[in-house]
C-alpha cells in the first residue's frame, strides 16, 4: 500500500480513536480492546505491512494507557487546560509519522492547531520533529521541502548531505548542531552498537507555509519512491530502459524508512571526520559542537552554552539561534525576557517546571482600555515536553531537586535579540535613575535597591527548594 493512503488511514484511525476518547469512558476506551481490533484489521495485510500495522497497534496503545494514567486524564478537563496553556505541548502533541521496529519520527502538531491559533501565529512556519533511530540502521535518503536544523540529543550517527554534483560527510555525536538546507537529499547512519540515535529538529516548510514533506527518491514500495508515481512510458524514456527492469528496481525495498544495516555496512558510511570539516570552499563546518567552546555562563546553579550564526554561519539566514540551558538540580533561570526571540524550547532531560506572565491569556486584559492584567502560565517539564516562550514574557525554568534540567532551545528571530535580566547581579532595574525608581515603585529608591540588590547570582540561581533547604541548615546551626 502506498505510503501517503496508509498516512491517510492511520490519522483516520487516530482521529476515530480521539473521538472515543473524547466521548467519555464508557467500555469503548478500553486499551486492551481497541488494541485488538486493530491488531484484527492488521491481519489480512502483507507480512511486511502486518508487521508495521502492529507496531502502531502497539504504539497506540502505549499513549492510550499513559494518557489514562495522567493524573486529571479525563478529555474534558484536558481540553480547559489546553485552552489556557496553548504554549505547552506534551507527548499527546506528536503525531507518529513514521514507526517501525528500526525507528520511529515523530512531528509536533502546529503551533498554530487548537488554542494556539492566535497567540502562536509568529512560529506558525516553525515544526518540531523527533527522530529516534535504534542501534546500527541507515535513514533511507530523503529530502524535505523545508529548511531544518537539528540538535544531536543523544548518540552517535553520520550524516551525508547530498547536492547536485556533491555529497558532504561527516559524523555527529551528542551536542553537535547542524543545517540541512531545504531539498537537500540526506540519509544517516546511527553508528552506535547500543545507544539510540535521538535528533531533535526545527523545519522550517519553504512551500506550504506550516507544512512540510518528505521525498523518498532512492526506495521502492516502502517508503514508496517518488519515481513510482511516474507513467511507465515516461520513466522507460527517462531511463531509456525496459519496464521489467524498472519494475525490479523501484518494486524492492519494502522493509521501510529504517533499515538495519551489517556492521561492516556501518563502518564504511561512518569514515568521516568528527563534526566534518566542509570541504567545499570553506563555507563552514559540517557541524557544529555547542559544548566545544564552553558555556556562556557558568555558575553552581546552571550553565548556559549557545550556537548562534557567528559561529556556525548557516545558521545566518533562517535567523535562528540554539542554546542548552543546563539547570543543576535545584537550581533556576534568572528571571528574564527577550526583546526580539521566541523560544521553542525542548526537554532533553531531567525533570522541573516553568512559570511565565501571559498578559494574553487573561480575560481582564480582553477589554478595551485596560491597563494588561497578568496571568501566570506554568507547567511541569519532563522529557519531551516543549514550551513556546514569546518575546516580551517574562520567565523562569526550575530543575527538580533530584535530576539536572536540560533545555534545548531553538530560537526564532534571533539576529540583534538582547535578554533582558530581571533579576540577579546585573538587572535591567539597575539601571533606572533613583527618582524613576521611587516614582515607578512609590518607595523609596533605597527600598527598591534592597530587594533587586539582594540576589547576587547572575544567570542562574538557587531555587525555591534549595533556598529552602539552606534555610533550614541556618535555623538548626
Ligand atoms: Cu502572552
Amino acid at each position: 500500500m502506498h505510503h501517503k493512503t496508509r498516512l491517510c488511514l492511520f490519522l483516520t484511525a487516530l482521529f476515530l480513536a480521539s473521538a472515543v476518547l473524547i466521548s467519555g469512558h464508557d467500555s469503548q476506551t478500553d486499551p486492551q480492546r481497541e488494541f485488538e481490533r486493530c491488531r484484527r484489521k492488521c491481519d489480512r495485510r502483507s507480512p511486511e505491512a502486518r508487521r508495521i500495522c502492529e507496531d502502531r497497534c502497539e504504539e497506540r496503545r502505549r499513549r492510550q494507557e499513559e494518557v489514562e494514567a495522567q493524573p486529571g486524564g479525563d478529555a474534558g478537563e484536558r481540553e480547559v487546560e489546553d485552552k489556557q496553556n496553548p504554549y505547552v505541548y506534551e507527548d499527546r502533541h506528536f503525531g507518529t509519522d513514521i514507526q517501525t521496529r528500526h525507528g520511529r519520527v515523530r512531528v509536533l502538531r502546529k503551533f498554530t492547531e487548537g488554542s494556539g491559533w492566535k497567540l502562536l501565529r509568529g512560529v506558525e512556519n516553525y515544526r518540531v520533529v523527533i527522530v529516534e533511530a535504534e542501534p546500527r540502521t541507515f535513514v533511507v535518503p530523503n529530502h524535505w521541502d523545508a529548511d531544518v536544523v537539528i540538535f544531536v540529543a543523544n548518540g552517535k550517527g553520520s550524516a551525508s548531505l547530498v547536492r547536485q554534483n556533491r555529497r558532504e560527510s561527516f559524523n555527529i555525536k551528542e551536542g553537535d548542531v547542524f543545517r540541512i538546507r531545504a531539498g537537500t537529499t540526506t540519509y544517516l547512519v546511527n553508528r552506535d552498537n547500543n545507544e539510540k540515535l535521538v535528533l531533535v529538529k526545527l523545519a522550517i516548510p519553504v512551500s506550504i507555509p506550516g507544512h512540510f514533506q518528505a521525498f523518498f527518491g532512492a526506495a521502492g514500495e516502502n517508503p514508496q519512491s517518488f519515481y513510482n508515481a511516474f507513467s511507465d512510458e515516461i520513466l522507460e524514456a527517462t531511463f531509456n530502459t525496459r519496464k521489467e527492469r524498472l519494475d525490479k528496481l523501484f518494486g524492492q525495498q519494502k522493509q521501510g524508512a529504517f533499515l538495519k544495516a551489517t556492521e561492516d555496512q556501518i563502518r564504511s558510511m561512518s569514515r568521516h571526520k568528527e563534526g566534518g570539516i566542509w570541504p567545499f570552499g570553506g563555507e563552514s563546518k559540517g557541524a557544529v559542537n555547542i559544548y566545544e567552546e564552553g558555556p556562556k555562563h557558568d555558575n553552581k546553579y546552571g550553565q548556559l552554552y549557545e550556537v548562534d550564526s557567528s559561529e556556525y554561519k548557516p545558521l545566518r539566514d533562517l535567523n535562528v539561534a540554539v542554546s542548552l540551558a543546563n539547570i543543576t538540580q535545584g537550581g533556576m533561570s534568572a528571571m528574564n525576557y527577550n526583546s526580539k526571540l521566541t523560544k521553542i524550547s525542548v526537554v532533553i532531560d531531567g525533570e522541573g517546571h516553568f512559570e511565565m506572565a501571559c498578559p494574553h491569556v487573561s480575560k481582564e486584559s480582553r477589554r478595551e482600555s485596560q491597563l494588561p492584567s497578568y496571568q501566570r502560565v506554568g507547567a511541569r517539564l519532563r522529557r519531551g515536553t516543549v514550551v513556546v516562550v514569546p518575546a516580551g514574557h517574562p520567565f523562569v525554568a526550575v530543575a527538580s531537586n533530584n535530576r539536572n534540567l536540560q533545555l534545548l532551545c531553538f530560537e526564532v528571530n534571533a539576529e540583534d535579540n538582547e535578554s533582558h535580566l530581571l533579576a540577579g547581579k546585573r538587572n535591567v532595574m539597575k539601571q533606572l535613575e533613583e527618582t524613576a525608581k521611587e516614582l515607578a515603585f512609590g518607595v523609596p529608591a533605597q527600598e527598591v535597591d534592597e530587594v533587586f540588590n539582594n540576589q547576587q547570582e547572575e544567570y542562574f540561581f538557587p531555587g525555591p527548594q534549595w533556598r529552602q533547604q539552606r534555610q533550614d541548615l541556618l535555623a538548626d546551626a
